[in-house]
């Protein structure tokens, strides 16, 4: 069975109550007790539309879904807690992105895996090696090689412990 990681992020009707109720829906995709989840970390917004920060978080979980199904899955909890599509990166109830599928690489016309911002985004990578300090990317890139000392320094201090 797979073993996935998504990603997490929320910046509008209490990002934190947003992420805890996100994790309790991913809960229930998860197989058995597989299901886990990093802090939630403060980050500042990537885009140029002014908004508030975000909360972020990494979840991982072994899954019975395909990946497509997956995806519906994720979309139907988004939607669930109030998602809005207006610009993009746009501010957000709750946005659940696919980091990693196994060691799959999927390229379909709704799906994108590995996602296609996570090797550059430390608000993914340091929440994703709180949780997986050694994995290795299906590029086979090492995680580790990927986080420098800024990533450690911007994120981890305003880390929140849920
Ligand atoms: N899609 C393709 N591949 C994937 C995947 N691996 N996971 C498609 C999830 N969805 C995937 O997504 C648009 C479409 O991407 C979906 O319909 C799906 O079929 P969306 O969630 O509707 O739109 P979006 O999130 O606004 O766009 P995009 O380009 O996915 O943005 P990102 O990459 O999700 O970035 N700043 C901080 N600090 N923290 C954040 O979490 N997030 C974003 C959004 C911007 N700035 C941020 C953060
Ligand atoms: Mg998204």
């Amino acid at each position: 069975m797979p073993r996935v990681f998504v990603a997490l992020g929320a910046n509008l009707a209490n990002p934190k109550a947003q992420l805890d109720k996100a994790v309790s829906a991913l809960s229930t995709l998860a197989q058995g007790d597989s299901l886990q989840v990093s802090p939630y970390y403060c980050s500042a917004p990537m885009s140029d539309v002014a908004q508030p920060d975000y909360l972020n978080a990494v979840a991982s979980f072994d899954t019975q879904l395909a990946p497509l199904a997956l995806l519906d899955a994720l979309q139907a909890i988004e939607n669930t807690q109030g998602r809005v599509r207006k610009a993009r990166w746009g501010p957000r109830t709750l946005d659940l992105d696919l980091l990693l599928y196994g060691d799959e690489f999927i390229n379909e016309p709704r799906l994108t895996v590995p996602h296609y911002g996570m090797k550059a985004r430390s608000f993914v990578l340091v929440p994703l090696a709180a949780i997986a300090p050694d994995l290795i990317l299906p590029c086979k890139t090492p995680l580790s090689h990927l986080i420098n000392e800024n990533m450690l320094v911007e994120l981890p201090l305003l880390g929140i412990d849920h």
